[in-house]
């Protein structure tokens, strides 16, 4: 995936800032990625593949961000050029993506419970797209993502928690330092 976050990403960026400073100033962290995606028999891999080109055409984009602190975290999702005004389900999940759409693994899950699939447990960051296919989303958590166990953002053909995967993003998210 090394590769292809070079190839195919414009961008990517893990800063930590230490704290404990004479201010006292928090730890923090932020990270933001972004690419197109294309197909996943495309010669040049991308971190961002598309498993459905009606609903995420090659060449549409994404970018994810995050910015956290001990408080807590703020997670924003941008795409452009998917299907006008359709209604998308999205969420974190647990591994990088693959070539086969389930190669992401499940749902990242703050407390890990397979009764607690919900918006508030997770990170989901649905959205309806406008008359150009752009959309954005945040989700904001009062939490942070454990180290090494999220490793994707995966949309999906409908809203909620049960969607087709429709494509995904290998993102590169940050933790606590
Ligand atoms: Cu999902």
């Amino acid at each position: 995936m090394v590769a292809g976050m070079v190839t195919g990403a414009l961008a990517a960026a893990v800063f930590a800032a230490g704290g404990g400073g004479a201010v006292g100033a928090a730890d923090c962290y932020w990270m933001r990625t972004e690419a197109r995606f294309t197909p996943p028999t495309a010669f040049v891999p991308s971190p961002a593949i598309t498993y459905d080109m009606e609903l995420v055409p090659a060449a549409a984009s994404i970018a994810v961000a995050q910015r956290g602190d001990e408080r807590g975290m703020t997670v924003k999702l941008r795409v452009e050029g998917l299907a006008p005004g359709h209604a998308y389900g999205a969420h974190v999940h647990q591994k990088p993506c693959g070539v086969d759409p389930g190669a992401a693994g499940g749902h990242y899950q703050h407390v890990v419970d397979p009764k607690r699939v919900n918006a508030e447990n997770e990170v989901w960051l649905d959205f309806t797209t406008d008359a150009a296919g752009d959309a954005h989303a945040t989700a904001r958590k009062a939490w942070g993502l454990r180290a090494g166990e999220a490793g994707s953002v995966v949309i999906h053909d409908v809203p909620g928690g049960a969607g087709k995967r429709v494509a995904c993003f290998t993102v590169p998210f940050a933790s606590l330092p």
